[in-house]
């Protein structure tokens, strides 16, 4: 498939101007200029948490205009369950999703709703990821959870404060590689980050820039940029080429490059093109470890800083798990208050925040504003789980007990959107959740977390969202009490965030 160039118009509206006949109703920054628009003052290197500032001033649907192209954001609650609607809207590859197509092609996250691989690959990939293969990549978790336990024990015996990031990065790329590819990255074993992370997130960051950098400038000033993002891309696809060979050369275990390269269509007897198997185990490599990663940090932080959430998660884990050396797969999911620990912080901040949806014909979104046929938004997702409508008027609070189950009942569906919504939400979100929620189990029975107090959160900006700098001083618990849970929580009904259903 061909890419569109940055100058012709690609599916959906390059500019909303022509999608939204009644922009003007739409609401802009002051201080507008001819031919830049509203680039005066921006920060380039932080444009979500930009937005966020525009959208708190301007309200829940805005547009900010970036040289010759509009783009229309949306936060409020009305207007995102309205865009979650699927038989109206439907996931639009833009922006930030569309930048990364030179590298992921028409793998699962970037592809088009109409291209016929992503159906295809969606078909194939999707037992990958039910109950019973999650039970399967459990003990693998595990393993590597227990390699970060060694390296912080070693940092907590010499004192010495650990990197949140940098090890939850490490903790989270060995854990999708070693469960999806069979592949170890070794990242426990390096000082530095694997140079596989380094290339990706200079592609992530380049993609980012290349938002708010318009075409015909881009080539212009990114230059250099480019330059170096065709070296990270080669890096890339090189590491993928590696792991494939070696993979038909030797055997798997029934992991996801084995459903790549072995799994035919159920239906139509159909396989992934060898080209299309390199797209997918890039998006899997990615996708599968830069949010969860995110999601860790800010989980771990926000721990840190609430010793009486902390406290409860703490009690909780005692009392499901008591000193078992090696929960097992039941176990975690029965982590009811951690995992609510979690949804809050991914509430606060969605590691992949934002994601746009575009109208399957004309339309008008929440009886008020027409778009048509192609006409796209970005849902801003850090503001929309802020939105005081919804979440209330300490809705910057963190506070676990919004994710209760009667709080959760009570709300507005389709307001917490953390993975996306639709056919296109995200695939890996079980994966995730029990990789985070184990992870975090682990960590709270063996350690008390001690923030720096001069830390102030900052988050630093790649497509996805992640706290910068940010360390933890450790301090090693006595033993967890000896007796095993006598009396298991009874499992509440939770209502799934993304589909509305009831567990
Ligand atoms: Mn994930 C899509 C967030 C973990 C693989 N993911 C999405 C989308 C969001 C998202 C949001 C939808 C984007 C859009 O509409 O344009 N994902 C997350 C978050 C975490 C996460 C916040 C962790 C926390 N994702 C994972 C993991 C994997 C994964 C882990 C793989 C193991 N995600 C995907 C893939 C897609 C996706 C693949 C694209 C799915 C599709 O379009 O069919």
């Amino acid at each position: 498939m061909a890419e569109t160039t940055a100058t012709a118009l690609p599916r959906g509206f390059r500019s909303a101007r022509l999608g939204w006949p009644q922009l003007d109703r739409i609401p802009h920054p002051p201080h507008r200029l001819p031919f830049v628009g509203d680039v005066l003052g921006a920060d380039r290197r932080r444009p979500l948490q930009d937005s966020m500032r525009y959208g708190r001033l301007l309200g829940p649907i805005f547009r900010r205009k970036y040289f010759s192209r509009e783009i229309v954001f949306v936060w409020g609650g009305r207007l995102a369950a309205d865009l979650a609607d699927e038989s109206r809207f439907a996931k639009h590859v833009g922006l930030g999703v569309a930048n990364l197509r030179p590298m992921a092609g028409d793998g699962l996250f970037t592809a088009y709703n109409d291209e016929p691989n992503w159906q295809l690959a969606h078909d194939i990939l999707a037992p990958g990821f039910s109950r019973e293969a999650m039970a399967g990549y459990h003990p693998m978790m595990l393993d590597v959870a227990e390699r970060l336990l060694d390296r912080w024990d070693a940092e907590q015996a010499g004192g010495r404060p650990v990197d949140v990031p940098g090890d939850m990065t490490k903790l989270t790329l060995e854990t999708i590689a070693r469960t999806g590819f069979g592949h170890d990255f070794g990242s426990f074993e390096r000082s530095r980050p694997h140079p596989f992370v380094t290339a990706m997130v200079g592609t992530l960051t380049f993609a980012q820039r290349r938002n708010v950098i318009p075409g015909p400038l881009s080539s212009l000033l990114l230059r250099d940029a480019a330059r170096r993002n065709e070296v990270d891309m080669a890096y890339l696809n090189r590491t993928v080429d590696d792991l494939v060979r070696a993979r038909r050369t030797g055997a798997g275990s029934g992991d996801l490059l084995d459903r790549m390269l072995e799994t035919a269509h159920p239906q139509t007897g159909e396989r992934l093109a060898p080209e299309n198997v390199r797209r997918q185990v890039i998006t899997f490599l990615v996708a599968g470890h830069e949010t969860t990663s995110g999601a860790l940090s800010f989980a771990l932080h926000y721990l840190s800083r609430h010793p009486d959430v902390a406290a409860r998660a703490r009690e909780e884990v005692d009392r499901v798990w008591g000193d078992v050396a090696r929960p097992g797969y039941e176990q975690v999911a029965r982590l009811r208050y951690v995992r609510r620990v979690l949804d809050e912080s991914l509430r606060l901040w969605p590691t992949a925040p934002a994601y746009a949806r575009e109208a399957r014909d004309d339309t008008v979104l929440d009886g008020v504003h027409p778009m048509r046929r192609g006409a796209w938004a970005l849902v801003l997702t850090p503001l929309l789980h802020r939105d005081p409508e919804v979440w209330g008027a300490n809705a910057e609070r963190f506070d676990p007990d919004r994710f209760e189950a009667g709080a959760v009942r009570a709300r507005a569906a389709h307001t917490f959107k953390p993975f996306g919504t639709g056919a296109r939400a995200c695939i890996g979100r079980q994966f995730a959740l029990h990789e985070a929620t184990l992870v975090l189990g682990l960590l709270l029975r063996r350690y008390e977390l001690r923030p720096d107090p001069a830390y102030r959160l900052r988050v630093a900006e790649r497509l996805t969202v992640i706290p910068e700098d940010l360390r933890l001083h450790l301090d090693r618990r006595a033993a967890p009490p000896r007796a095993p849970a006598a009396f298991p929580d009874t499992p509440s009904e939770v209502r799934c965030p993304v589909t509305g259903a009831r567990d």
